[in-house]
């Protein structure tokens, strides 16, 4: 059988280089990834797997000239992520993540190209916790951080792609992720390092927000299910409905699975603007892809945070060299 080309943006980062381990355990794809090793990227995230690597940046339109005709699809991960980062200084930002994806929207545009865009939630904006409604394919977007605005944007230059000049695409919006590999400035792998190197985990503000965590191998089986069966020009929400579940009870949880005092932990200075609830309804995808998420309810989320908090413990080489540098940088804004 023919493999399927596949070139993979951002593929060093935390949910591209689980991306390309499932794919490659299909046996469908050769897989070349594109990454700039920012300091979200890390090439050992990739040690040992049989691909092509180039170290590049998106928004150099000569290496994604030279790299796309070579493939039968692009799906597109990499961009700046951290919305606390995007708060001291959006412009990265403004260049990974609207002239990048310009970049690579314009060579699929040339040599007619499946596109698909790793979107987020955050662009919808946030919901009152007791709103009923959850964000759906075709919920208006109203982004609050410069990190969300500019993955709104990139959103809009894929849909545009699409309608003016044809461009095959397909967009996935997914909810919160966790796992392996997850940089340890986000929450989850932040409060179990935390614990790991003798620190508290740390609470921004009341810790009421709620996110709809999903596991991070359940997003990526979705990716591939929208490659392989998804319909050209449509838009997929990915999400495994744990929006029940808010910041306070999840660093409750980690505490509890870690063998710790549920309450062990700091409150620290809120993030300014901080969404206060998203929530996701997949059933599109579900009903016409037949995906369905693994680590679901409450029960599964506590069964992949606890593999993920094992992953962090048997892996300290990959983040304990980081971990001071990151703290020093929260220490700085009283976080
Ligand atoms: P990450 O920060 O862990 O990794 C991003 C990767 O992109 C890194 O390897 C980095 O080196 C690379 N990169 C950044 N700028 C680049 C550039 N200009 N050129 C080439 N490579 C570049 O991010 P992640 O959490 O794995 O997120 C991946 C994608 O998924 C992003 O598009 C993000 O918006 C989206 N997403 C993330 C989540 C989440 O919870 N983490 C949820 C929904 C959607
Ligand atoms: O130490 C912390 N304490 C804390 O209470 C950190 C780092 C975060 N938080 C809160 C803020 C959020 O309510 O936890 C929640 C999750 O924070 P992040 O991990 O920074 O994620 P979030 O801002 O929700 O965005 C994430 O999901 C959507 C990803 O980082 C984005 O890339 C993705 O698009």
């Amino acid at each position: 059988m023919l493999e399927t080309r596949m070139l993979v943006t951002g593929g060093a980062g935390f949910i591209g280089a689980n991306f390309v381990r499932r794919a490659l355990d299909t046996g469908r794809y050769r897989i070349t990834v594109l990454d700039k090793l920012t300091y979200a990227g890390n090439r050992a995230n990739l040690a040992g797997l049989n691909i092509d690597f180039v170290q590049g940046d998106i928004c150099d339109a000569g290496i994604v000239e030279k790299l796309v005709p070579s493939h039968d699809v692009v799906v597109h991960f990499a961009a700046e992520t951290h919305n606390d980062n995007s708060l001291k200084d959006p412009s990265p930002f403004l260049r990974a993540n609207v002239e990048g994806t310009f970049q690579l929207l314009e060579a699929c545009r040339r040599h007619d190209t499946r596109f698909h865009h790793i979107s987020t939630d955050e662009v919808f904006g946030d919901l009152a916790l007791d709103d009923p409604q959850r964000f759906r394919e075709d919920t208006p977007y109203q982004p609050s951080s410069p990190y969300s605005a500019t993955k709104a944007s990139s959103d809009m230059l894929v849909r545009a792609w699409c309608r003016s000049f044809g461009v095959p695409v397909t967009i996935s919006n997914c909810s919160n992720n966790y796992g392996p590999y997850q940089h340890i400035e986000k929450f989850i792998p932040r409060q179990i390092t935390n614990v790991l190197a003798g620190l508290s985990p740390k609470l921004y503000g009341s810790g009421e927000h709620v996110r709809d965590w999903i596991h991070v191998d359940d997003h990526n089986d979705a990716v591939l299910a929208i490659l392989e069966r998804g319909r050209v020009g449509e838009t997929y929400i990915i999400g495994a409905d744990n929006d029940h579940v808010n910041n306070l009870q999840v660093i409750r949880i980690i505490n509890e699975l870690m063998g710790r005092d549920a309450n062990d932990f700091e409150h620290v200075a809120d993030r300014p603007g901080h969404d206060l609830r998203y929530a996701m309804d997949s059933s599109k995808l579900r009903r016409e892809l037949g995906w369905q998420p693994r680590f679901t309810d409450q029960n599964g989320m506590r069964e992949g945070l606890a593999q993920t908090i094992e992953w962090y413990r048997e892996h300290q080489n990959w983040w304990l060299p980081q971990k001071q540098a990151v703290e020093a940088k929260y220490a700085e804004s009283g976080q």
